[in-house]
């Protein structure tokens, strides 16, 4: 096949004095960083979705996007082109790894078993390309949202059809993500959640999200996927409240249906700041529980309060993820996976390099930041010293259970008044932080 985009090749790290816009300037994937090469560490993903099935189409008019490669039909013959292409691009990023949804690949054929098939056939090129070029499935997912019988949901739909449908889905999304070795396998909530309480059985919703994954597990283990499981935390979009909503509800769903042994968080920048919180937030709270699976890089915009899934390129941002993700000691077997869209504006096929290469580099860059602020260990000390009453005296006893409420009265009771409090500093921290960037 052709060249789709022969007038690239393959992206070289240059180092941070080059004007070459398709150099890396900092990921320079043999160097080693606390030990492991930037390789390791990053794992980076291209998506499937967004990267070779976005249009650019918006509510407000139609794609824009320029795809040569690519006749929009929905042949399968179109779709192992598709995969083909993808793989150039992976190889030319130097990508290590690659995410898609089952209908993404593939196209949806009438009926489960056509859809099954046109899986199996564009698989088959995945399976070649991936022999080829050594680049791996990062994870396989299967989409449960696009088509109209999922408009109520999939595994938390009141239609035991459309439940039993998705979860065939699954199983054979599952069979297929085995035979091309992906490394993890995600459950992102698409239509899992409500619009109005005044016609949902919450319970019995979740019951049954929860049998879903019960069934997912077993199957799993059946057909021998090893992979890990992933669930995507996301507050809202498509629905008003979506179940997956943060890190802590995930978690809580998880531990109240014993399903915590089985899963861990694929997080994602965009969904943390929906959710009102901070990726850092999210990415601590799931690393405090061991749950930090993987992530899906990209950003969201402050003026905009929806799921922009844009390119990261702010260096704050990554370096705070890069420095979250080495202090829980890193993500493999997930990675660093570019769930983010080139703008409708950037309708060529060389910006889809651009944005890669871009967002690689930030990365790369946050994780040097992170491992120079580490190798310092300013803050590290700063916040050990802030907590040190609990080291020793009445604050260790706390710690190991030996107080309790009538000896933490006698004490102070003796003592008379709290010790004073020191001053948090967060301003000078703040420009501490600089320091590095
Ligand atoms: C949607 C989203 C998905 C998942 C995979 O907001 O992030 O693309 O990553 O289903
Ligand atoms: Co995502």
């Amino acid at each position: 096949m052709a060249q789709a985009f022969p007038e690239i090749s393959k992206i070289e790290y240059e180092g941070p004095q080059t004007k070459n816009p398709l150099a890396f300037r900092w990921y320079n994937a043999d160097e080693v960083i606390e030990g492991k090469t930037m390789r390791e560490h990053l794992r980076f993903a291209v998506v499937y979705w967004h990267t070779f099935r976005g249009t650019g189409s918006d509510p407000f008019g139609p794609g824009t996007m320029i795809r040569p490669w690519d006749d929009g039909s929905d042949s399968v013959e179109n779709a192992q082109k598709r995969a083909r292409v993808c793989f150039e691009l992976c190889e030319k990023l130097g990508a290590p790894f690659y995410a898609f949804h089952d209908r993404d690949v593939a196209p949806e054929g009438k009926t489960l078993a056509e859809s099954n098939k046109n899986f199996d056939a564009v698989a088959k090129v995945l399976k070649e390309e991936q022999q080829r070029t050594g680049i791996k499935l990062l994870w396989g997912t299967a989409n449960l949202f696009s088509n109209p019988r999922y408009m109520l949901g999939a595994a938390t739909t009141c239609n035991a059809d459309v439940y039993a449908f998705a979860a065939a889905q699954v199983k054979k999304c599952l069979e297929v993500t085995k035979e091309l070795g992906g490394e993890n396998y995600v459950f992102w909530g698409g239509r899992e959640g409500y619009q109005n309480l005044l016609n949902t059985d919450m319970k019995r919703e979740l019951d049954h999200l929860a049998r879903f994954f019960h069934m997912a597990v077993a199957y799993a283990k059946e057909i021998g996927f090893t992979g890990q499981f992933l669930i995507e935390p996301k507050p809202k979009e498509p629905t008003k409240h979506q179940y997956d909503s943060d890190a802590a509800a995930c978690l809580n769903f998880l531990r109240a249906y014993d399903l915590l042994p089985y899963f861990k968080l694929n997080l994602e920048t965009n969904h943390a700041t929906l959710a009102g919180h901070t990726m850092q937030h999210e990415l601590d709270y799931a690393g405090m529980q061991g749950a930090l699976g993987s992530i899906d890089a990209n950003t969201g915009d402050l003026l905009l309060g929806w799921d922009t899934d844009q390119f990261p390129t702010n260096i704050y941002l990554t370096t705070e993820i890069m420095w979250t993700i080495l202090k829980w000691g890193g993500i493999s077997p997930g990675g660093v996976n570019f769930d983010a869209k080139v703008r409708r504006e950037s309708f060529e096929p060389i910006d889809l390099f651009h944005a890669h290469v871009g967002g690689m580099d930030a990365f790369a860059r946050g994780l040097k930041i992170a491992a120079a602020i580490r190798a310092d260990g300013e803050f590290d000390k700063f916040v050990k010293q802030r907590y040190s009453s609990f080291d020793s005296g009445i604050g260790a006893d706390v710690e190991s259970g030996k107080a309790d409420f009538k000896s933490l009265e006698a004490y102070i009771l003796a003592k008379g008044e709290a010790a004073p409090n020191a001053s948090g500093r967060q301003e000078m921290l703040e420009h501490l932080f600089n320091r590095y960037i």
